[in-house]
């Protein structure tokens, strides 16, 4: 208004202008404050749900599902998965769990991951995540089948992955099997084909005596956002209506960021960055589908 009263011949040219001046630093002040304010309220967020994961980690409940009500029993448990590097990437939580408390881990990986031509040297970094993860070389076994290889738009049989992870089951007397679910956490449709290998093995042959527990896909949101996707994670375990849910807290998350560096290959930075952003680093929640 100032300028106006000064040239009143130029009223448009200059109105604009004033009111520019006159707001900016006040908008950027606020717009700074308000940006502090929320890399605030994003840290402590962050570290409240550290820290409800280390209290969770440590209060053992009673309720667990290998317990199942009943007295304590060691489980042979079969985790089934698609590539060297998604035990350490998305399940690392579960195993963490299960070597703990001494269950039997036996890791059953479909492909070498030999879609770059690294099958072998992959192979060797899986051996080494694993036991960084505290499974035993023995326990792990590395399928390389000519219709079952690595890659996006490799479809594989349901029929021929069905049949051998029942061999697996037979040789190792496994009680229960862990596998991904129908999306796969990340879409890949080698995951996926997994968890339909896993269904066939599980209709067709109508194995009564093995239980299976799928890992729950999220949404990208609660994917990326670490440990803060703890509450919802918590919450949607408490509800009946989503079936029989556990949520299971990593209790050695180093151990996890140790593993997955193991896989010397793909440890570039894309993928540091998805095991500190990913909630799957800190909590795994599995579905029981039998
Ligand atoms: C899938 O695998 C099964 C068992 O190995 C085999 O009998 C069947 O012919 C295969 N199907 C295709 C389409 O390759
Ligand atoms: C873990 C799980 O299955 N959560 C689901 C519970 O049900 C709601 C909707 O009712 C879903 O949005 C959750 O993903
Ligand atoms: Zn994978």
């Amino acid at each position: 208004m100032y300028y106006l009263s000064q040239s009143p011949n130029h009223v448009q040219p200059v109105i604009q202008p004033t009111i520019c001046i006159s707001r900016s630093p006040n908008v950027s002040i606020s717009t700074s404050m308000a940006l502090i304010l929320v890399i605030a309220c994003i840290i402590f967020v962050w570290i409240t749900s550290l820290f409800k994961i280390f209290l969770l980690a440590r209060i053992r409940s009673t309720k667990h599902f290998t317990l199942n009500g009943k007295a304590f029993r060691k489980r042979n448990v079969l985790l089934v998965i698609a590539h060297p590097d998604d035990e350490s990437m998305f399940f690392a939580p579960t195993i963490n769990f299960l070597t703990s408390r001494g269950h039997n881990v036996q890791i059953l990986c479909l492909s070498n991951g030999d879609a770059d031509g690294k099958g072998n040297i992959r192979k060797q970094e899986l051996y080494q995540a694993c036991v960084s993860l505290k499974v035993p070389m023995q326990q792990v076994k590395i399928i390389n089948h000519p219709d079952l290889q690595d890659g996006f738009g490799k479809v594989w049989n349901h029929s021929l992955l069905a049949k051998i992870i029942e061999e697996e089951i037979t040789s190792h007397c496994i009680d229960m099997i862990i596998t991904f679910d129908k999306y796969g956490v990340s879409g890949h449709c080698n995951h996926r084909d997994v968890h339909y290998g896993v269904c066939k093995l599980l209709y067709d042959t109508s194995r009564g005596d093995i239980e299976v527990w799928e890992l729950v896909s999220t949404n990208i949101l609660r994917k990326y956002s670490g440990p803060n996707d703890i509450w919802l994670s918590m919450f949607w375990a408490m509800l009946p209506s989503n079936g029989t849910v556990q949520c299971l807290v990593n209790e050695h998350s180093r151990r996890s960021f140790i593993a997955m560096a193991q896989h010397k290959s793909q440890w570039v930075w894309f993928r540091k960055l998805f095991v500190i952003l990913s909630s799957y680093t800190y909590m795994n929640t599995l579905r029981k589908i039998k």
